[in-house]
């Protein structure tokens, strides 16, 4: 494996070292800074999709990064390129997403002049990345690369940006391969579990939440048979529902935007909280009101593969610095009490859970995106992969539809628009068998919808499926709760996005009652085609629960 030779130019080992490192895809819009690693990645085995933004760019190897558990890495060109980026960026960094993202730079020797889009990485990504480096000195590029993988893997994941001056890469090195990167799991230790059962053994109402990175189907099924050993209600964080079958009966729902009020009532009631894996950041924690900072009254144990997470906003009873994989194969060891007070709470979440997430309600409008939501349910393999952005479309995904595997939702945490098309793109690629399908806002699809090409040009058959009520309907609602009647910058004038997805080559159709969405979702399918569906949806259906109509005349009654 290990490699000597002169002929070997920095681009050249720095392909190496992706190679080495387990990396089968990476994805990039081309510049003139990185020519040495296009080259090279030519010779590789390494699949390269070309994508029309950089956002898109980094948004997919988010994706991969989030799907696979490893780096997903993605290649921008310098100043404009990066800064592109930076929606990926931030989405993994919030999201705990582990990605790489390496990006040209001028020339070494002319730096700090202000060079033709010259810009200080280290300065401009340091707060949004895990580590922000450039590779001044060729030899490094094995050692640095190396270090790159380990640190966006390692304990609480992230984003890792690496520039590229363009001359380093073209120099000849000697340097040898670094070795396959390996995350590294934390265990609990003895101590900690026996404190865990003993919170656990006295608590009346506990409660599981589980959230973050670093899950595999192991992991998930360790807290499977401890949540049935224990009968022990779980409920899921914002956007991590894939980690607990929503149909088991220790299922208590998710812990997320606009959430079920009796998920919230049953967090507040809970006299222990076990959080798993997760941060406890603004949306589980409901805009940080459940809980006392920074001491809870209420117990409360964190679970965090990364210990500067453990006692950031809140101070934990018992702060146990474990990955969710160890963590969860540990709690076999441990064995619950002979009497379990909580077996008709846990009964009583699942149900509520069911009643909440069953039958779509009624809205206005011709299209209902509730009964989309369940006949997606019914009709979609269990494998199937659901991607999405941000907006209040999404509501009905998270209401509605139930995710059955692990890794079946991609949506960033972050709720950043634009998110839907690159990451279904990058799914499709990652496993060409499985039905990918995206669910877009219309201003979410039209963040990253010209990504759509790169689903033509390498024949993905994504379906994308468009809810254009002509608004950017989530901040029409806000707007109508604060300034009730009073709409300022949220209307849109939208194209035919049926006709959008034939200019680009794939398959179109427009829905504009709920009663045509299966056979146009099946005529997507059976075209085998890249395709969009795009579906009227009347502007007064805001969400799963009220009208714009009602939540501006609650805030006419309040003026
Ligand atoms: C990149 C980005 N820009 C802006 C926002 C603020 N934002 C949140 S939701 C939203 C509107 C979404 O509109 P649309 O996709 O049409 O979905 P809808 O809410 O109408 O269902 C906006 C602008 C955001 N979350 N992300």
């Amino acid at each position: 494996m290990f490699h000597k030779s002169k002929s070997r130019t920095a681009a050249q080992a720095l392909v190496d070292q992706l190679v080495i490192h387990g990396i089968e895809h990476v994805f990039c819009v081309p510049g003139e800074s990185f020519l040495g690693v296009l080259d090279a990645l030519l010779d590789s085995p390494i699949h390269v999709t070309v994508c029309r933004q950089e956002g898109g760019a980094a948004m997919m190897a988010d994706a991969v990064g989030r799907a696979t558990g490893k780096p997903g890495v993605c290649f921008v060109t310098r100043g404009p390129g990066a800064t592109n980026a930076s929606a990926g960026i931030h989405i993994a960094h919030q999201d705990s997403t582990p990605m790489i993202m390496f990006v040209g730079q001028i020339e070494r020797g002319l730096k700090d002049r202000e060079a033709f889009q010259e810009m200080d990485y280290r300065a401009v990504f340091g707060s949004m990345t895990k580590w922000t480096t450039e590779i001044d000195v060729a030899e490094r590029v094995p050692e640095l690369v190396s270090r790159a993988f380990h640190t966006a893997a390692n304990g609480r994941p992230g984003p890792v940006v690496v520039a590229l001056p363009k001359d380093m890469l073209n120099e000849p090195i000697w340097a040898e391969d670094g070795a396959p990167f390996k995350a590294i799991e934390t265990a609990p230790d003895v101590d900690d579990l026996a404190e865990l059962l003993e919170l656990i053994s006295k608590a009346k109402r506990p409660l599981f939440v589980l959230g973050g990175p670093r899950w595999d189907e192991e992991a998930r099924d360790a807290m499977r048979l401890f949540a049935e050993r224990f009968d022990m209600p779980v409920m899921t964080s914002y956007r991590r529902m894939t980690l607990f079958d929503p149909l088991h009966p220790c299922y208590a729902g998710d812990l997320g935007l606009a959430p079920n009020p009796k998920v919230v009532s049953r967090a507040r009631a809970a006299d222990l909280i076990v959080c798993v894996g997760g941060r406890l950041g603004e949306i589980p924690t409901q805009a940080y009101g459940l809980l006392e900072i920074p001491s809870p009254n209420t117990k409360l144990v964190h679970v965090h593969p990364g210990a500067e997470e453990l006692g950031r906003v809140y101070n934990p009873h018992l702060a146990i610095h474990a990955s969710p994989k160890r963590f969860a194969a540990a709690l076999a060891r441990l064995a619950p009490p002979a009497d379990i007070a909580w077996r008709g709470e846990t009964r009583a979440a699942h149900a509520e859970y069911l009643a909440w997430s069953e039958a779509a309600t009624p809205q206005p409008g011709g299209v209902n995106l509730g009964e989309v939501m369940t006949w997606l349910r019914d009709a979609l393999p269990h494998d199937a992969i659901i991607c999405n952005g941000a907006g209040n479309y999404a509501a009905w995904i998270h209401r509605f539809f139930r995710f059955r595997n692990l890794g079946g939702h991609m949506a960033p945490t972050s709720a950043s628009m634009g998110y839907g098309v690159p990451a279904a793109i990058a799914m499709q690629q990652l496993y060409p068998e499985r039905l990918i399908v995206s669910v877009n806002g219309d201003g979410d699809f039209l963040m990253n919808g010209q990504e759509f090409a790169t689903a033509v040009q390498y024949g993905l058959p994504i379906i994308v499926v468009v809810a254009d009520n002509a608004s950017y309907g989530t901040i029409r609602m806000h707007q109508e709760r604060t300034f009730p009647g009073r709409v300022s910058a949220t209307d849109l004038k939208n194209p035919d996005f049926a006709a959008y997805a034939r200019a680009f080559g794939g398959f179109g159709a427009t829905v504009e009652a709920t009663a045509d969405f299966a056979a146009a979702f099946e005529a997507a399918r059976a075209s085998g085609q890249p395709s969009i569906i795009h579906l009227k949806i009347d502007a007064d259906a805001i969400s799963p629960s009220t009208t714009l109509t009602q939540i501006r005349e609650a805030a006419l009654a309040r003026a």
